[in-house]
């Protein structure tokens, strides 16, 4: 199994990052797509006409877009990963795969215009993640009264794999995560999970920093 990777890709981490969690084994192929735009040549067009990254290639399959990346590789090296225990649990599974890919076009795009200079409207995909933000964090309260821990159940899915890069991400477009104790919660807990891997620039900072409110008086 090949991916075709971008160090600095959260799209490209989600497939790491599942591969790790489960035990399979993927050969990394590093893209040039910054500066270099490999992503944007000939040959990678042909596999993936949309001009992204990851592209995914297994015995002659080349899939593109992660949420269907996450899928494969789920089904083939973890199936507990896909969250199929009730009908529930999937189509919660499949909604927050739809929903990362709003995190992708918000979040994703205000990360590359102030990294990389890529031209967007920065105000606009910022006020747009925010939004995604508020919603996860409300998803996630709701989940927790329930005594879930994870965004589709009580136990990790590729859901959760999905939505956790760009979260962590938002402070590198500008968008901040300290208002959201309880995605700070679940991506404690993500992080906590056996295999799990980092990618740099996923801000340790953020756990570290106190819980949000009134600081204690000293006595
Ligand atoms: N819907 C795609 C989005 C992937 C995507 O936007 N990837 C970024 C890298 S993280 C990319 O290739 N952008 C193209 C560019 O900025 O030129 C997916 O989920 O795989």
């Amino acid at each position: 199994m090949i991916l075709y990777d971008y160090i600095l890709s959260p799209d490209c981490y989600k497939v790491r990052l599942l591969a790790a969690l489960t035990g399979a084994r993927i050969t990394l192929r590093p893209v040039d797509f910054h500066p270099g735009g490999e992503h944007k040549t000939a040959p990678f067009l042909a596999m993936n006409p949309s001009g992204t990254i990851p592209i995914f290639e297994d015995d002659g399959l080349i899939l593109t877009e992660s949420s269907a990346i996450l899928t494969y590789l789920a089904a083939k090296a973890g199936p507990a990963w896909l969250g199929d225990d009730t009908p529930a649990m999937r189509g919660r599974v499949a909604q927050w795969l739809a929903f990362s890919q709003r995190l992708s076009a918000s979040i994703g795009k205000a990360r590359v215009h102030d990294m990389l200079n890529k031209p967007a409207d920065i105000q606009a995909c910022r006020r747009a993640g925010t939004q995604c933000l508020r919603e996860i964090e409300a998803a996630l309260v709701e989940q927790r009264l329930a005594g879930h821990a994870f965004l589709a159940g009580d136990r990790p899915t590729i859901a959760d794999i999905a939505c956790f890069p760009h979260s962590m991400l938002a402070p590198d477009g500008g968008i901040s995560v300290d208002p959201y104790p309880s995605i700070r919660l679940w991506t404690r807990s993500i992080r906590a999970l056996p295999g799990f891997i980092e990618m740099p620039g996923i801000h340790r900072l953020h756990d570290l920093k106190p819980e949000p409110g009134p600081i204690p008086e000293r006595v």
